[in-house]
């Protein structure tokens, strides 16, 4: 059992063989200019500053063995499983399945869809593809999970308050004990993503616990952690 000292609200201890660090919807449309992220109105350049403490997370825990699983937001190319209030909600300059520079927003399949080449899934990693907030709604996470053994989540991506909090609360419910990585998960507005974490850990971890990823390649056995270069 690897224990983390410094999360927030005490410590975390958590079995390699029993954990996944999960990557939540590093796509290029939240991450890159011209996606749906910025087809709101937002400041992409918000959730950049997650990529490289993230790749570094990811390359500390490939090398321990930990279970990896990515997922990315988006819809069939029908659009038959994204209901009428999401395609129409939020004042977009442009909808989802609407043609934008990396081809149709938040359809599958399309480049804007996929995963950045930072964070670019190694062969065998799962990719779970999800049409909600969400990623145990509508999808077959919790089962893959469940046959691997996974009680633990190391919870990374974006956004903080909408996919990372949503999918934090379904795996809270579900039994699952989630640290969620501070520098590592993003949102458009700095202010949510102060709250965000502060909710997450609040009422002594309601929902789970909080440290920055540094604590947790420290608590990872050392002979096999790669540090990100400075
Ligand atoms: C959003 C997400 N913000 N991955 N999706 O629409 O948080």
């Amino acid at each position: 059992m690897l224990t983390v000292a410094a999360a927030r609200p005490f410590p975390y201890s958590f079995d390699i063989a029993t954990t996944a660090l999960l990557v939540i919807d590093m796509q290029r449309d939240f991450l890159e200019p011209g996606g749906f992220g910025e087809s709101l109105g937002n400041d992409v350049g918000q959730l950049r500053r997650t990529i490289a403490p993230l790749a570094a997370l990811l390359a500390g825990a490939r090398a321990v063995g930990l279970t990896v699983v990515h997922t990315r937001e988006g819809h069939l190319p029908d659009l038959s499983d994204c209901p009428p209030a999401k395609l129409h909600r939020g004042a977009p300059s442009k909808r989802i399945g609407d043609p934008g520079p990396k081809g149709r927003i938040l359809v599958r399949g399309e480049y804007g869809h996929d995963i950045i080449d930072e964070l670019a899934p190694l062969p065998g990693e799962p990719v779970v593809d999800k049409p909600g907030k969400g990623a145990f709604y509508a999808t077959g996470l919790d089962a893959l999970l469940a046959q691997r053994g996974i009680r633990s989540l190391l919870v990374t991506g974006v956004t903080t308050e909408v996919c990372v909090h949503t999918t934090v609360r379904e795996a809270n419910d579900r039994g699952y004990e989630c640290l969620v990585l501070a520098d590592c998960v993003g949102s458009y507005f700095p202010e949510f993503q102060r709250v965000g974490l502060d909710m997450i850990a609040a009422q002594g971890g309601i929902l789970g616990w909080v440290v920055d990823s540094t604590e947790v390649l420290a608590a990872l056995p050392s002979a096999t952690v790669s540090q990100p270069s400075s």
